[in-house]
Parts: structure tokens; C-alpha cells; sequence
């Protein structure tokens, strides 16, 4: 059985859609950012970098102890080669599929978080237009590269939905608060609606749909505590 450590955001949903489009059985285990459960010491035992999503196998391939893994490329490796789906071996599309989820990891879940953040924070921290030029052209950029590969393939590594179309698609849901237009970038927004439809991406889009509240109808006060954990890390140090 697989543990989910999850809260309903983009990285989250990556890992329950493929849960949900490959039908395998999972326990969520619900991790509330906005009130720290990240930083507990069990969670950090499982995810050093306190962040989710997170997963543990309690019966792993290799009859041995639960497996623990972090960071959802890692994850969506490690549920396909458990469950041997979406994600085929031969040479050629196994590392087409890793290039893109490598791409996505190193590139676009990095720059549209932060198109997202620098956009949600107004004047708060004083001015900040050139980070929101700066990552709202990235973003940019990357529905470009996404368009341009999908202009000659119906999927990100071909013919096949894979967990590179997975891993994707979740942070493509809210272009238009990333600041751009998908009629831009028609083979992308084919794709878009394409994997939007599938009844496996919409069940894992669901999840957890009920844990978080709309942050912008939190009193101020709420809204002030909820920044000051998710905005102001710093190091943790370790016990003296
Ligand atoms: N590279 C990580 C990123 C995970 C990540 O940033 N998760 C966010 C939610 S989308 C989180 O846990 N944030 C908690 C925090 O910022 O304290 C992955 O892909 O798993």
C-alpha cells in the first residue's frame, strides 16, 4: 500500500493523478503547509527538504522495510517502475520521458512558482515589477518550449501518456494567474485539453479538494500567520 503525503497543490496533484489514472490503492495522509506540519520531526525523518509531496511503500517490490521517497520526479519513478505503467523501457522513450520530467522538476515548477508568488504579492514587500516581468517571462518561455514539442507529437515523449505529460500538467492549470494567454500556444493548449479531459487527471485534480480553504476569505490576521510560515524560511539548525 502507498502513503500519500499530500496537500491539493500542483506538486501534490502530480503524484495523485497518477494514483488515480493507473488505479493504484493509496492512503492520503494529509500534510496542512499552511500550519507547518512540513516541520514536524516524523515528517522530516521522511523529507528533509520540508516540502510534499512525500510517499512511503509499505510493501515494496523487494519484500523488504517500507521505502520512503521525496521530491514528485523521484516519486513518479519510483510508482512506475512499482506498478511497471506509464512510463515504457525501451531506450529511446524511457529517456525521452526522463528528460521531461527532469525539465519539469529543473525548470518549469521552479519558475511558475515563483510567476505565482511574486504575482500574488502585490506591493506587500515594496516593489517588485522587475521579479514579476522576470518570472512572467519565464513562464512564458516555458509554455513556449511545451508548444514547440508538442507541435509534431501527440504526447511530451510521443505517441504514449506518460507520467512526463503528468508531472506537467498540474502546474498548466493556472496560466491565467501566471499571467498568460494559452491561445498563444495552440499545440499546447490541444495537449492541455486533451489531458485535462482524461476521467484519471480530473478524479487526481479532486483530491483533497475539500482540505484547503480559499486564503483570500481568511481574516488578514490569518492570512499574516499563514505568509509568515510559508514566506520566511530560513535554515533549521540542528539540536546543539
Ligand atoms: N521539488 C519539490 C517541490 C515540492 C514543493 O515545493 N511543495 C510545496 C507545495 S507545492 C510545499 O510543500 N511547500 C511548503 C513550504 O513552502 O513550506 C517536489 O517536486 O516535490
Amino acid at each position: 500500500m502507498i502513503d500519500l503525503y499530500y496537500w491539493p497543490t500542483p506538486n501534490g496533484k502530480k503524484i495523485s493523478i497518477f494514483l488515480e489514472e493507473t488505479g493504484t490503492p493509496y492512503t492520503l495522509k494529509p500534510v496542512d503547509i499552511s500550519h507547518g506540519d512540513q516541520f514536524t520531526p516524523e515528517y522530516l525523518k521522511l523529507n528533509p527538504n520540508h516540502r510534499m509531496p512525500a510517499i512511503v511503500d509499505t510493501e515494496p517490490k523487494d519484500g523488504g522495510a517500507p521505502v520512503g521517497v521525496f521530491e514528485s520526479g523521484a516519486i513518479l519513478f519510483y510508482l512506475a517502475e512499482k506498478t511497471g505503467k506509464l512510463w515504457p523501457q525501451d531506450l529511446r522513450t524511457k529517456y525521452d520521458v526522463a528528460q521531461w520530467v527532469i525539465w519539469q522538476m529543473a525548470n518549469q515548477g521552479p519558475k511558475l512558482g515563483e510567476a505565482g508568488h511574486f504575482r500574488r504579492l502585490g506591493d506587500r514587500e515594496g516593489d517588485q515589477s522587475y521579479a514579476v516581468r522576470r518570472f512572467t517571462d519565464e513562464a512564458n518561455r516555458l509554455y513556449g518550449v511545451l508548444n514547440m514539442r508538442l507541435r509534431d507529437r501527440r504526447y511530451l515523449a510521443g505517441e504514449d501518456f506518460t507520467i512526463a505529460d503528468i508531472i506537467s500538467y498540474p502546474w498548466t492549470v493556472n496560466w491565467q494567474a501566471q499571467g498568460q494567454d494559452i491561445n498563444e500556444f495552440r499545440h499546447f493548449k490541444r495537449w492541455f485539453e486533451e489531458v485535462g479531459a482524461r476521467p484519471g487527471v480530473q478524479r487526481g485534480l479532486a483530491v483533497g479538494a475539500d482540505l484547503s480553504t480559499d486564503q483570500s476569505k481568511l481574516a488578514p490576521e490569518e492570512q499574516a500567520h499563514i505568509r509568515k510560515i510559508l514566506y520566511n524560511q530560513r535554515a533549521i539548525h540542528l539540536p546543539d
